[in-house]
């Protein structure tokens, strides 16, 4: 195992098998070698609370680190080797603080590696072959427990909203704990282990059904809205990620300062949420997806506020370098880091503001509107017009193109899918997937438009939602009766936990691209299709003529 790091979680790992030099996105070996020492520490820590719940004295602040570290660790959230290292002697401290109080309170704990694991700041890069994912030399085993811990990371990230908000489910906790503690242990067979990746699904519904709950009953429920993507001649800050209690306190800190607010990627949805709307310098939402952030970026003049993922390290020649600002989870070396918001105060972004009024207005680049704010509350109240639709034959298929959007060429089938399909199938959306066809005129069938657009990759929830809403209405037993094909696009892990969510569910026959994931291995990829009919994509014609036609 000479190889510098190895890492193989995103489907833009190197020629689909991993990467063993430098990531695709960008991430040095030293950065992959501190996420799996992370990841590794983050796993006793899982392991001891889990332990200690049993007994009813599960530790919230471990919980909360537990998420942090998690969500640090998924593709593109954050490339800071200092604030890794933080995390990860943050994670043994609290970890053997957890140990005494085990002690103390008579928990016995297991002989379980992860728990007794110590090691000095100065060799957290010492231990590479103990602590990455090749440490586990059965192919099949491996990948089971990378799939349960990239549904877990992806939990994480939902969760970390929900709990932003306040929402939290211990019930949640639980699940995130026990995975972690599965994929320590050394006897559990991959049957076991299949059950675990249907547990961490079940309680990826919950997380996305928490979050939903929580943005929802905080911000309003989303409605129809048309997105402007122009923009005004005031000096701007450009939001990205999924964080909308961020996005609430920099909208209220700009108020009057005549600095506006723009969405970039994920950010997008924000915008039809009736309590956002009331910023009258909430403009609108400029560019598209994660990956475009060189051009994009660059013309926007502004500084740009990073929530989550997805960041690209910009070039050194970046001329937007030095106005990145990230927060939470994210971060990248040589971008400011917005603090934490303390107890009962919002987080500070005094800083972003500032540079803002020092920058130019953005630069145009498109004009127009986007339709969006198709999430379940919004459809369920045209719930009659669709099912009328459906029943006299104006919708014949609803297509669900959920997910990421990525770099890879291949991505243009999305494209020139959306764009095939017959004038009777209704595109049903969320993730960073859509931008590969919501600009398009797919025009509408009596109304309704051939692109609903529900939010966010979490707002996956919605098209749950919806799909059990519809099942109801036309009297079907099973939701794999109802005209719905599944088509989805998928990057990160957040993309993981969506799948494992609806596989949780009973829904079969999904097909996820551009590629399957470099993860599973030919036998996991075997059981996925023997119980649930998984499979890959083909060329838009083959697809139109197989699953459409
Ligand atoms: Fe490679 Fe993806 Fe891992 Fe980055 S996150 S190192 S691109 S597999
Ligand atoms: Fe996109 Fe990164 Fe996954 Fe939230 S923003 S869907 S890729």
């Amino acid at each position: 195992m000479d190889a510098q790091m190895f890492c193989f979680q995103c489907q833009e790992t190197a020629g689909n098998k991993g990467c063993t030099i430098k990531g695709v996105c960008g991430k040095e070996p030293q950065t992959a070698q501190l996420m799996d020492m992370l990841m590794y520490a983050t796993r006793g820590l899982a392991a001891v609370n889990y332990k200690l719940r049993e007994k009813g004295l599960a530790c919230k602040d471990a919980e909360h680190l537990i998420l942090d570290a998690l969500f640090s660790t998924i593709t593109n959230a954050n490339f800071d080797d200092n604030a890794l290292k933080a995390k990860i002697a943050k994670v043994f401290a609290h970890k053997d603080e957890l140990i005494a109080y085990a002690k103390e309170k008579g928990v016995s704990l297991p002989e379980m590696d992860e728990i007794w694991f110590k090691v000095e700041a100065h060799d957290y890069l010492s231990y590479k072959d103990k602590v990455g994912v090749l440490s586990e030399s059965n192919e099949d085993i491996r990948s089971l427990k990378q799939l349960i811990v990239y549904g877990v990371k992806g939990l994480a990230a939902y969760v970390e909203h929900a709990l932003n908000l306040n929402y939290e489910d211990d019930e949640i906790y639980l699940v995130l704990e026990e995975a972690l503690y599965a994929v320590s242990s050394h006897n559990l067979s991959a049957d076991e282990l299949t059950a675990m990746v249907l547990k961490v699904g079940s309680a990826g519904v919950k997380g996305m059904a928490l979050l939903d709950k929580a943005n929802t009953t905080t911000y309003g429920n989303p409605e129809i809205t048309k997105v402007n993507l122009g923009v005004r001649n005031n000096p701007a800050i450009l939001i990205s990620g999924h964080d909308l209690k961020d996005l609430e306190e920099l909208l209220e800190q700009t108020q009057g300062t005549g600095v506006d607010v723009y969405t970039h990627g994920e950010m997008l949805p924000a915008n039809s949420y009736p309590f956002f709307k009331k910023y009258p310098n909430f403009v609108g939402n400029y560019g598209g997806s994660w990956w475009h952030q060189k051009e994009e970026f660059s013309t926007f003049n502004g500084p740009i506020l990073f929530t989550t993922n997805c960041i690209v390290p910009p070039k050194a020649d970046a001329n937007y370098i030095g106005k990145i600002f990230t927060t939470g989870s994210a971060g990248l070396p040589g971008a400011i880091h917005i603090a934490p918001r303390e107890k009962g105060k919002q987080k500070d972004f005094s800083q972003v503001i500032a540079m803002a009024k020092q920058c130019p207005p953005p630069t145009e680049f498109e004009k127009g509107e986007l339709v969006a704010g198709f999430a379940h509350h919004q459809v369920l109240q045209l719930a009659d017009k669709v099912i009328d639709a459906v029943k006299q034959g104006a919708i014949k298929k609803f297509v669900v193109m959920a997910g990421c959007d990525g770099r890879m060429k291949s991505r243009a089938y999305y494209t020139e899918f959306a764009e095939a399909l017959p004038k009777d199938t209704v595109i049903l959306t969320a993730g960073c997937a859509k931008y590969r066809y919501n600009k398009l005129p797919l025009g509408d069938i009596g109304g309704i438009p051939r692109v609903l657009d529900a939010g966010q990759c979490n707002d996956s929830y919605s098209l749950v939602v919806i799909a059990l809403a519809l099942k109801e209405a036309f009297g079907l037993e099973d939701v794999n009766q109802l005209p719905i094909v599944y088509n989805i696009a998928w990057y990160e892990q957040k993309a993981v936990i969506v799948l494992l969510a609806l596989l949780s569910l009973g829904v079969k026959n999904i097909h996820l691209g551009p590629t399957l994931p470099a993860f599973l291995s030919p036998n996991v990829v075997n059981v996925l299709v023997q119980n649930f009919g998984i499979g890959g994509i083909s060329t838009v014609e083959e697809d139109m003529k197989n699953w459409i036609a």
